[in-house]
């Protein structure tokens, strides 16, 4: 397939879906639903509920383009030892990390609530990162798996915007990774920060990397497949 042109903002992003991977950051029951790690720190959770189907549509689209897709949890080892003290000890909520929910063991990596969302569920053979911490890329395998393949793009989507999307994006735009953060694809426990989350990503000529969305995403990569 020929290199794309994804419409987004600032400008028009190319793509070349050999080196593009789509990034799901976090789409686990343990922040999309009630009595998850999301809920006990007092977010309403079905905020995040918006991102799921427009996810579904760009999931889909990369599949049948062969873009190599990448789903990516946050969460613990039962024993806790890769938490961090001060990660366990931050804030006061319901109940803390590690600690038994409706959902299994709260962000603890095994339990139900850890896993993702059926609507995205991996496929067999798309890399499934467990991260101990925001970004994908700190203390995981994700760069040395991106670079294997000859990944430079990174399409991103997933929860919360300014969290774990943020982190990771800043963290691949460091690394040397061009990338796009799909929009409606993303969502926050607090809408003013995913918006603005976005707007960061894009401002100064894209600092960040480009924001566009699940329409646009899915509409490029059909074109293609026309055309090819
Ligand atoms: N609390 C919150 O907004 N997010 C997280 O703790 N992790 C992710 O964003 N995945």
């Amino acid at each position: 397939m020929a290199e794309l042109s994804l419409p987004a903002e600032p400008g028009p992003i190319a793509l070349d879906p050999a080196r593009t991977a789509l990034v799901i950051i976090d789409m686990q029951r343990d922040f999309l639903e009630p009595g998850g790690f999301g809920e006990t720190l007092g977010n309403d959770v079905a905020l995040l509920q918006r991102a799921v189907d427009p996810t579904k549509t760009a999931l889909g689209s990369a599949r049948a383009a062969g873009l190599l897709v990448v789903h990516t949890r946050e969460g613990h080892r039962p024993d806790l030892a890769d938490a961090p003290p001060a990660k366990l000890a931050r804030g006061a909520p319901s109940r803390r990390i590690g600690d038994a929910g409706p959902m299994g063991r709260i962000l603890v990596r095994g339990e139900p609530g850890h896993e993702i969302v059926a609507e995205l569920a991996p496929a067999p053979g798309e890399p499934v990162i467990d991260k101990p911490g925001k970004g994908a890329f700190y203390e995981t395998d994700l760069d040395l798996i991106l670079r294997n393949r000859g990944v430079d793009t990174l399409a991103v989507c997933g929860v919360t915007t300014e969290v774990c999307v943020h982190t990771t994006i800043r963290e691949a735009n460091d690394r040397g990774y061009r990338c796009v953060a799909l929009g409606d694809c993303c969502a926050s426990y607090f809408p003013d920060f995913h918006r603005v989350g976005l707007e960061m990503i894009k401002a100064q000529g894209g600092i960040f990397g480009w924001v566009s969305g699940s329409a646009a995403f899915a509409a490029t990569l059909a074109a293609a497949r026309r055309a090819a």
